[in-house]
């Protein structure tokens, strides 16, 4: 049997996975294109959304992080909630499904000040999508309050959550984490929180941050892990695999990814990640090109239009100013696939 129909099995060890990376980009992207022309034929998914980061003023210090005001980014803030709820109202009259709020870990403003702010988008926008508070700002809100993190997250329901989303998982593998983001919610606590999400009838996503100091076995055992959960929950939507960008931060990465590195990652998710129904190619930090690229190596989502982006963006990518509606539908159709308008749970509203 060959390496790919192994894993595909589900009968293989840890090191056969890693031995993934040793095929040829080719070869995985035939495999994982097979998985994602079965589940979804040509069509790739997108949202209009908007993000809010309500604070990037922060307790933590995440090696990697270039949002936070620090020494290299000197401009602290904190939106009050009636400039949060503004921002959606303007986002929602310019058609945008869903808000993703995530915010840096400000303990000055206080536990109420996070979950009121969704209380007052809920409050002026009752059909809205709210995905908001990644499982790291959750047992931030759990030191901040003395809340347990169960009782925050059955807190962020009544305010109005409806899913959360993928960030603060980075790399899982102990060692890695303690080397880039010491202090902030361990491996072990962000499966439990998304496990007691998925346990209250929610949807969240999961990221992996690569490309800085991690090695390929880190990845794999960081994507091996999200298996483990979903194959007893069912609760992930989407697995987004987060590329390092390396401009204004603490992390001293002397190597970047290749095109190929990063290609490959994304086919061996796919592979691995059978019951992980989205593979998403975040345009953001994958770039535009390469998102687009792909789509033939297992993608099938590359996030939205976005409108304001400012923790990549602070890193160094190209997304302040999200994307034009029109230039993503028509983006995606002139590299072959199919635009599909979905929401945040992935129904289909339109097809292009
Ligand atoms: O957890 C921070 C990452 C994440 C850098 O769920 C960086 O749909 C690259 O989670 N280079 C937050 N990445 C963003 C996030 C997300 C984004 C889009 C969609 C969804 C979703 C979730 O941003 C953090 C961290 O891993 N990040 N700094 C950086 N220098």
């Amino acid at each position: 049997m060959n390496l790919i129909d192994k894993i595909k099995s589900g009968d293989f060890e840890f090191q056969d996975a890693v031995k993934l990376y040793d095929l040829e980009l080719f070869e995985l992207g035939k495999a994982a294109n097979e998985i994602r022309e079965k589940k979804f034929g040509k069509k790739t998914y997108f949202n209009i959304n908007r993000h809010i980061n309500p604070s990037n003023i922060c307790k933590d210090i995440c090696k990697f992080c270039a949002f936070s005001a620090n020494r290299k980014n000197p401009n602290p803030y904190a939106l009050n909630i009636d400039e949060c709820v503004d921002i959606a109202k303007n986002a929602y009259k310019k058609g945008a499904k869903e808000v993703h709020i995530v915010s840096a870990h400000n303990p000055e403003v206080g536990y109420e000040y996070y979950m009121n702010i969704v209380k007052g988008i809920r409050k002026e926008l009752p059909d809205i999508h709210i995905k908001a508070f990644t499982a790291a700002e959750v047992n931030f809100f759990s030191e901040l309050s003395g809340k347990n993190y169960k009782e925050v997250l059955e807190d962020m329901i009544k305010a109005g959550v409806d899913s959360m989303p993928g960030g603060g998982a980075e790399i899982f593998d102990e060692e890695v984490r303690n080397k880039i983001c010491k202090g902030k919610v361990s491996s072990k606590r962000w499966f439990e929180i998304h496990e007691y999400w998925h346990k209250l009838g929610k949807k969240s996503n999961v990221t992996m941050l690569f490309g800085h100091i991690e090695n390929r076995a880190n990845r794999i055992d960081h994507m091996l892990r999200i298996k483990a959960l979903q194959e007893k929950t069912g609760g992930f939507n989407a697995f987004i695999p987060l590329v390092y960008q390396r401009k204004n931060n603490y992390l001293n990465v002397k190597e970047f990814l290749t095109g190929i590195e990063i290609l490959k990652t994304i086919a061996i998710s796919r592979i691995l990640l059978e019951n992980v129904p989205n593979i998403k190619a975040y345009w953001v930090t994958t770039t535009l090109n390469l998102s687009l690229v792909a789509q033939n190596y297992g993608a099938n989502d590359i996030d939205g239009t976005i409108q304001k982006e400012s923790i990549n963006s602070a890193a160094g990518a190209a997304s302040s100013n999200g994307l034009n509606l029109d230039e993503l539908i028509n983006l995606i159709k002139d590299s072959g696939y199919i635009p599909v308008e979905r929401d945040s749970l992935y129904r289909e509203l339109k097809i292009f």
